[in-house]
């Protein structure tokens, strides 16, 4: 009689990521690549890699390292040109897949979606088989390999994607949760970017299990609303829903100088930590995916400030910020005060008229 109302369901979550995308596609296009260390990208005069296949990273060549490290690590490394219309023309691919399963689709990038698979019947309702299943029509379609993780929240299935990488996939049954979180890192919780863990480090927090042991008003004290979140994930307890977030206009970060900083160069070194910010909290909220344009404002030391917008092709990404700032600073080409990095979000509304965003 007393039974609770709404007894919470076990969802079935599957997170699938492709194995060294970019590589993966370029390879499948030129077989001569094959067996060889391959990475994309990493032209441009401060060249960074976009990603490298796994021959590459058995030297340590690794995503949005400069491209002089990689080849210092690998002389022999095959360097390929970015082709983002084969990568998008893939990614509607797999997604044509994706929806053969379920309607409940949320996209982190080009090679990475959630699916909320509770609902889907195939396979009597396993969501390990169903996982299987994508993967092999994801080959048979594109001759490119996946790998998976299935869990009952998007927390937990994204982690298992990366534990049978490449071309495998995990499961973390709901009796698993318990065990498979205590051991976890805090770095691999959704949110807990390089900022946010070396806090966490210093505070002398390595795992979840270490976590587990403070209270939520402890949390809530060093985190604020975000230490109630942290709470639940560090249990292993993720409510969040697979969905698209679309009514958030923009999300930016900045920081002002307690010393103006003097050059292109002064500027630059302290991009690294505003893209992490950044990205740590597009991460957080999920909305990583949703991002159509990036924004930087230098406001220089007599408080002139320029922005600059740029859309194509453009990921949240160090390499991608540096370029935009070199373009700003040399508008003006004077001391700067303040720094900002800022992102823009796909409208779901219907294109028409209206007024302009105030961004930062
Ligand atoms: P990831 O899924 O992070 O990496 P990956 O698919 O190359 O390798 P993994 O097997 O570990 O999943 O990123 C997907 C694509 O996004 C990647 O192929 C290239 C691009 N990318 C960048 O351009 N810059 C980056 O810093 C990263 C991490 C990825
Ligand atoms: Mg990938």
């Amino acid at each position: 009689m007393f039974a609770r109302a709404t007894e919470e369901r076990t969802r079935k979550i599957i997170h699938v990521d492709m194995d060294c995308f970019y590589a993966a596609v370029e390879i499948r296009d030129n077989p001569t690549l094959q067996g060889k260390p391959v990475a994309v990208g990493g032209f441009s005069n401060r060249g960074v890699l976009t990603t490298a296949n796994y021959e590459a990273r058995k030297f340590g060549v690794r995503s949005a390292m400069p491209t002089q490290t990689a080849l210092r690590l690998c002389p022999q490394l095959v360097l390929v040109p970015i082709n983002f219309d084969k990568y998008r023309k893939a990614s509607r691919q797999i997604h044509q897949i994706f929806r053969e399963y379920t309607s409940q689709i949320q996209p982190l990038s080009l090679d990475e979606a959630y699916l909320d698979v509770s609902d889907c019947e195939l396979f009597d309702g396993s969501a390990t088989q169903i996982a299987k299943d994508i993967r092999r029509k994801i080959f048979e379609t594109t001759q490119l390999t996946a790998s998976a993780g299935i869990a009952p929240n998007k927390f937990l299935a994204k982690v298992a994607s990366d534990w049978k990488k490449p071309n495998g996939q995990f499961t973390v049954a709901p009796s698993q949760v318990a065990d498979f979180v205590k051991a976890l890192p805090v770095g691999k919780i959704p949110g807990v970017g390089k900022v946010t863990m070396k806090k966490l480090h210093e505070k002398g927090y390595q795992t979840c299990a270490d976590l587990q042991v403070l209270s939520m008003e402890s949390l809530n004290a060093q985190f604020g609303q975000w230490g109630v979140v942290l709470y639940d994930l560090c249990r292993g307890v993720d409510h969040r829903e697979v969905s698209d977030d679309r009514e958030r206009k923009s999300l930016s970060v900045e920081h002002t100088y307690s010393e103006d900083l003097q050059s292109l160069e002064d500027c630059q070194k302290k991009l690294p930590l505003l893209v992490e910010e950044l990205r740590e909290r597009l991460e957080k909220k999920d909305l990583l995916s949703q991002v159509n344009s990036l924004v930087v404002k230098v406001k220089f030391f007599d408080f002139q400030q320029t922005t600059l917008e740029q859309s194509r092709d453009k990921e949240v990404s160090l390499e991608s910020f540096q370029e935009m700032l070199e373009e700003a600073y040399y508008r003006e080409a004077k001391p700067v005060r303040l720094l900002g990095l800022g992102v823009k979000f796909k409208s779901s509304k219907p294109k028409g008229k209206t007024p302009q965003l105030t961004f930062f």
